[in-house]
């Protein structure tokens, strides 16, 4: 049975998830607008990705006996200066999603709660290659440039990445 404490904690977790998810959507569009669909493309996969991590977690907490509660979210910021800023904005953002995780495995290893911290190991992981994606991303993007042609190169790489993500989902479907 699922605490007071880790019911709250989960529920606050999914709205962080659902936030997440609408941040990337406004980043999606705001490349979608500046031309690069090849990033807009990897960017809507991410706002899937995200409201899949909510459903995850808001699923389980109505299986182990609390109440999942369908969260509120603000508005996003629409308004990026560059290409770089909107993977900075990404990077910052996983990093807060890394530590609620984080404070969430703390949470039940201290309540003794072994199902929910098995639950959480996923997220563990997912934060882990998320992290260095998008890492791997922010040292392209350093080494190819902030400029009209190595945008061009990395808005290909990306499209590349999202179809072979989609391929290998419907592969494992
Ligand atoms: Fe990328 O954050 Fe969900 O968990």
């Amino acid at each position: 049975m699922l605490s007071k404490t880790l019911e709250d904690a989960l529920n606050k977790q999914v709205a962080m998830e659902a936030s997440a998810s609408y941040v990337y959507l406004a980043m999606a569009s705001w490349m979608e607008n500046e031309g690069f669909e090849g990033t807009a493309q990897f960017l809507y996969a991410q706002s899937d990705e995200e409201r899949m991590h909510m459903m995850k977690l808001f699923h389980y907490i109505n299986e182990v006996g609390g109440y999942a509660l369908s969260p509120a979210v603000a508005a996003p910021d629409i308004k990026f200066d560059s290409y770089k800023h909107v993977f900075e904005r990404v990077l910052e953002q996983e990093k807060k999603v890394t530590a609620a995780i984080h404070n969430l495995m703390d949470i039940a290893t201290k309540e003794a709660d072994h199902t929910t911290a098995n639950f959480l190991q996923w997220y563990v992981a997912e934060q882990r290659e998320e992290e260095a994606q998008f890492n791997t991303i922010l040292g392209k993007l350093k080494i190819l440039g902030n400029d009209g042609s190595g945008l061009y190169l990395m808005d290909r790489d990306l499209a590349q990445i999202t179809a072979q993500a989609s391929a290998g989902k419907s592969v494992a479907e």
